[in-house]
């Protein structure tokens, strides 16, 4: 058997990438890389450990493969993705079921076996031609309860180079568990490239086997379906945390700084893609630990989280100095960033949307050359950036960068924040009345109006709960189950939020301001912190008024006029009814196994909405319930 491992890795890899694998002496890690070399069939193999020479192999790889190209400033790479390949496709991506195996009709699935062998034949000689690479990362900050150790095969030098900015390097942690089978592991291709992208984008599949903890991804670039440690952990990672007793979650962490006092309480916060996550985690004055992916763990009657990343895979629309100062600053200095899908001049600037500068003519984007007025097929303008195009960053270079990014016990969470892309119903912000009240009315409840960071028609409201449902791996209503359970034991559990940044008027204006924003969260840490009271709506607690003007002359130096709070925080008896109705019909129909504490609750709101549309009508005002 070694033999027959040694015999192809030796051919294929140099002496140096043989010799960091069998190192690592996990004999299930060694065939892993072999069965793929040998499937995939690359010209070579390349092994990183977590030395910066590595890291600069593959950076420079990525350069030579012209998978990116150097832009003006120092440091910053462009990667472009197909025109078809430009968001995650949730379509294509499967669980793959063995058999008697049900995940329930929510979730995407497919037989595994039937899989396999597609994805396998897909993977057939896959990489001849090409190089591969093996690397290792952590999921979660190295050596700590929260670590997950991850292997990541791929052919793309993009991938691997996203990576490394991405998260922690994971060769040494590798080494510790030994002949471990206990880590993740994800097989990537690209597929043929043509002008530098996939062309077999009709045949992208992204198949996640939770038995075995791997993933398959090809003929696809687009990160949200390539990069392994990123939303393919994600599925793993929440049934895993299901059997263990933890949460994996689409979260960001921040540490809210208060007013008041000189102290800081750190909050999660679940959004749908491309609805204020990111920049509600950049918050002008707060500290970002994370935007994106958040593992919670319970101790010692505590909730703790730690962020799974150390790097932004960020949607870079509408970021300009005055709303995203920190993002800017790193977007336009000298230091490593890959855009990707934006504007490129002749002279390497990089232009996207909402970027505040004057339009370039001409340059290179996600279509090829462009020009202005250029128009795709069917006749549809081609906008000069894409609505998903992104930039990845280190986080470890940001000025607002917490403090506790890296530490391994995580950070103790006091609040949880839910927010949806909403223009009617919610109001900015609300609180729940406890633990369950919050978990069923704002997170299992959760919808949002679709948006550019998947592929299919924008604006449709969906149901999306915990802002997690094309990642949930595991039958939905079990999810929210473990949610009820997971604070058992927790003497005081995290505070529960629901915020809106989307809420428009009948004309479609936005209600409030981008930087609005940081108004909320400083009411969310004075909540948590009891300094404040708050009004009882049938929906949860709102903030007072006058709380609010005093916050909103003090953080953003506005006047906030009781008419714009009366606006914001109507309670709209009709909307918030047939929202329950339609939830409350998902989880009857399509969710088999959803707990009854969730129509419970679900019910004791409908009552309570009921209750004050027969005194008040149907659009409440805030004032009413004081
Ligand atoms: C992301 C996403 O890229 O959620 O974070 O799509
Ligand atoms: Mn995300």
């Amino acid at each position: 058997m070694q033999k027959k491992y040694a015999d192809l890795l030796k051919t294929k890899c140099c002496k140096k990438s043989y010799e960091k694998l069998t190192a690592l002496n996990n004999a299930g890690l060694f065939e892993f890389v072999r069965k793929y070399t040998e499937l995939c069939n690359p010209d070579s193999v390349y092994v990183c450990d977590d030395s910066d020479q590595d890291r600069e192999y593959i950076g420079n790889r990525a350069l030579e493969n012209a998978e990116e190209r150097k832009l003006a400033i120092d440091g910053h790479t462009i990667h472009f993705d197909g025109y078809n390949d430009l968001a995650r496709d949730k379509t294509s991506t499967k669980y793959l079921l063995p058999q008697g195996a049900d995940l329930g009709d929510a979730l995407n699935a497919t037989d595994k076996e039937t899989g396999l062998e597609e994805i396998h034949r897909y993977l057939k000689n896959i990489m001849a031609g090409k190089e591969m690479y093996v690397l290792f990362f952590s999921l979660g900050p190295t050596n700590s309860e929260f670590s997950i150790s991850a292997v990541q095969i791929t052919d793309s030098s993009y991938v691997a180079h996203s990576e490394y900015i991405l998260y922690r390097r994971g060769y040494e942690q590798f080494k510790k568990i030994g002949n471990s089978k206990s880590f993740f592991r994800y097989v990537h291709s690209a597929g043929v490239l043509e002008n530098g992208v996939s062309k077999n984008v009709d045949k992208r599949r992204v198949y996640v086997d939770l038995e075995d903890n791997i993933v398959y991804t090809v003929n696809t670039q687009y990160a949200g379906n390539t990069v392994g440690l990123k939303k393919l952990s994600l599925r793993l990672a929440i049934r895993k945390a299901s059997q263990e007793g933890w949460l994996a979650e689409h979260m960001l962490i921040m540490g809210v700084h208060g007013l008041l006092r000189e102290r800081i309480t750190y909050f999660t916060g679940a959004f749908p893609s491309a609805c204020g996550k990111t920049s509600t985690s950049m918050l002008k004055g707060e500290s970002i630990v994370g935007d994106d992916l958040a593992y919670l763990r319970k101790k010692e009657g505590k909730i703790y989280a730690a962020n799974v990343e150390c790097g932004i895979f960020g949607i870079i629309q509408d970021v300009n100095p005055k709303d995203d100062p920190a993002i800017w600053k790193s977007l336009t200095s000298p230091g490593e960033v890959i855009f990707s899908n934006v504007l490129v001049t002749e002279k390497g600037v990089p232009y996207w949307l909402g970027d505040g500068r004057e339009v370039p003519e001409k340059g290179s984007n996600y279509s090829g050359e462009w020009q202005k007025g250029k128009k795709d097929s069917q006749g549809n303008e081609i906008t000069y950036s894409h609505k998903n195009a992104r930039y990845t960053v280190s986080l470890y270079g940001l000025k607002n960068v917490d403090c506790q990014l890296d530490n391994p016990e995580g950070v103790w969470i006091k609040g949880i924040i839910y927010g949806g892309r909403d223009s009617s119903i919610w109001p900015p912000v609300q609180e729940a009345f406890n633990w369950t009240h919050g978990v069923i009315t704002f997170g299992a409840s959760l919808e949002s109006e679709t948006t550019a960071a998947t592929l299919g028609k924008e604006g449709v409201r969906q149901f999306n709960p915990m802002s997690n449902l094309d990642f949930v791996s595991i039958p939905l209503g079990k999810y929210v189950a473990h949610h009820l359970k997971f604070i058992e034991g927790v003497p005081v559990p995290p505070t529960i939020f629901a915020v809106n940044y989307f809420q428009k008027t009948k004309t479609g204006k936005y209600l409030t301001a981008m930087e609005d924003k940081r108004v909320w969260v400083k009411w969310m840490e004075l909540r948590v912190n009891h300094d404040v009271d708050a009004v009882k709506i049938p929906t949860g607690y709102i903030p007072r008024y006058a709380d609010l003007k005093k916050l909103f002359r003090e953080v953003l130096r506005k006047d906030y006029s009781e008419g714009e709070y009366a606006e914001q925080f109507t309670v709209k008896i009709k909307g918030n009814l047939e929202k329950i109705e339609r939830i409350a019909e998902i989880y009857k129909t399509k969710i088999t196994d959803a707990p009854d504490t969730l129509f419970k609750v679900l019910k004791e709101q409908k009552a309570r909405l009921e209750e004050s549309r027969a005194k008040y009508g149907d659009n409440v005002v805030p004032t009413v319930f004081l």
